[in-house]
């Protein structure tokens, strides 16, 4: 189990020149005496944090009031960057009982296996893109079935060294997980410059595109998004996944407007491999993941938080500049604003307690006691798991292959095609990547 104290005498150790800040506000009005002080971002730290190509955002943030202002969408095009080596932290790696078609030969059973490739689909625009790669809207033309592919570049996996692993794990952990509020992966497969991996469509588009719509929403819809990546989240955990990337752009609605939660590896959150650098949007990530502390799945729990928050308010509580962003992150407490019920403001402020060992959820079992918090007492559990509940937001969908509620700065590119010069050896690194569904085996 993290251990708080000890975790803040080695970073004390690691950080021997600098003075822990112990003078810092106390966590939140609601608990006041739970929460021990984390220091304050120290200056290498920041350093370390402030944007690759040496820019600043521009500061949301009102030092006057501490009110947080309007949200602005982040860029979505990030640097190139490696993944953390414990991005996902899975301890449960158990071989998957799915079958692989590029490494496994039928002739056991009378199952024929088609290997699907490239060819079978057509790719009709972008959808999005990320660190290592881009995720296109394509049809499968054999059953006409639109899926999200996500394309990974292998040169600028390797190039970043010890990415293989990653990728495959995030293709083992879709692979492993069947939950209903998160994506699906049908198909693995490569070509000899790029992974692929075959998703669920989330027709619906970006949490974050109808949240940027409609400014901030009201209790009830915060709620219903909530307690449904309260489930998504909770199954990951029992899986032993950490998830450690939750905010609005990788939580994508479905068809009748249910969460989707997507993205598990082509992160723009990641750890340069070179120099420790944490790359992209930090305003979601929890304060021991940002001091490079020992962490666990309590780090969903407070991104959770923000998420809500973001929900509630318009945008996230810590958010701007980025070494601002740090410092409130990890020292400053947290304004919540007077429209908020007494319930939010508590589920809130026990999910944003700094010292992990306090936050709620951290313990007795899982996600039990985010359950059992008064905010989330209208929610029915097993009809929400059931998709019984109706979603607060019907997705606009006229043409799903028009892909409407996707960003047109995307929609409208055209599709490249790939060119990188691709070096033999990589191959080896990515041998059993190739994956199909059960369900699509004939
Ligand atoms: C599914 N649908 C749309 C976009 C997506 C982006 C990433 C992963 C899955 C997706």
């Amino acid at each position: 189990m993290f251990d708080f104290e000890e975790a803040i005498l080695g970073l004390s150790e690691r950080l021997q020149d600098v003075a822990l800040n112990n003078n810092t506000a106390k966590e939140d009005d609601l608990q006041p005496n739970q929460e021990p002080q984390l220091p304050s971002a120290q200056p290498q730290m920041i350093q370390q944090l402030q944007q690759d190509d040496g820019s600043t955002t521009s500061s949301q943030y009102n030092s006057d009031t501490d009110e947080p202002a309007p949200r602005q969408k982040p860029l979505k095009q990030q640097k190139i960057v490696a993944l953390d080596q414990d991005y996902i932290a899975s301890y449960s790696t158990e071989a998957s009982t799915l079958v692989d078609p590029l490494t496994v030969t039928s002739s056991s059973t009378e199952t024929r296996i088609r290997k699907v490739g490239k060819d079978d689909f057509k790719s009709l625009c972008v959808l999005g893109r990320g660190a290592f790669g881009k995720v296109h809207l394509v049809r499968h033309e054999q059953s006409q079935q639109l899926y999200a592919m996500k394309i990974l570049k292998k040169a600028s996996l390797i190039v970043q060294g010890k990415q293989a692993n990653q990728v495959k794990t995030e293709r083992q952990i879709l692979e492993e997980v069947r939950h209903p509020f998160i994506v699906k992966l049908y198909y693995a497969f490569q070509t000899p410059d790029d992974l692929h991996m075959v998703l669920e469509y989330a027709v619906g588009g970006e949490l974050f595109r109808h949240l940027t719509h409609e400014g901030m929403f009201s209790e009830p819809m915060a709620r219903f998004y909530a307690a449904e990546l309260v489930l998504a989240l909770d199954h990951l955990h029992s899986l032993g996944i950490v998830y450690r990337d939750l905010k609005p752009e990788n939580c994508l609605l479905d068809a009748q407007g249910h969460i989707i939660l997507t993205d598990f590896g082509l992160s723009k959150v990641s750890m340069d491999g070179k120099t420790n650098t944490i790359c992209g949007t930090i305003e979601y990530m929890a304060p021991e993941i940002l001091m490079g502390l020992d962490y666990d799945h309590v780090v969903d729990w407070w991104s959770l938080g923000i998420l809500l928050y973001d929900m509630l308010t318009g945008s996230p509580p810590f958010s701007g500049q980025r070494k601002k962003t740090m410092d409130a992150i990890l020292s400053k407490k947290i304004y919540l604003p007077y429209y908020l019920t007494s319930d939010a403001k508590d589920l809130l402020s026990k999910l944003l307690r700094k010292n992990p060992n306090a936050r709620l959820g951290a313990k007795p079992k899982r996600s039990d006691a985010v359950r059992k918090h008064r905010f989330f007492s209208k929610i029915h559990w097993k009809d929400l798991e059931n998709r019984k509940v109706t979603p607060p937001i019907c997705p606009v969908v006229t043409n799903p292959e028009a892909a409407e509620n996707f960003d047109p700065q995307f929609t409208n590119q055209t599709i490249g095609s790939s060119s990188n010069a691709i070096y033999q050896e990589t191959q080896a690194h990515f041998r059993d990547f190739s994956f199909v569904d059960a369900s699509l085996v004939v």
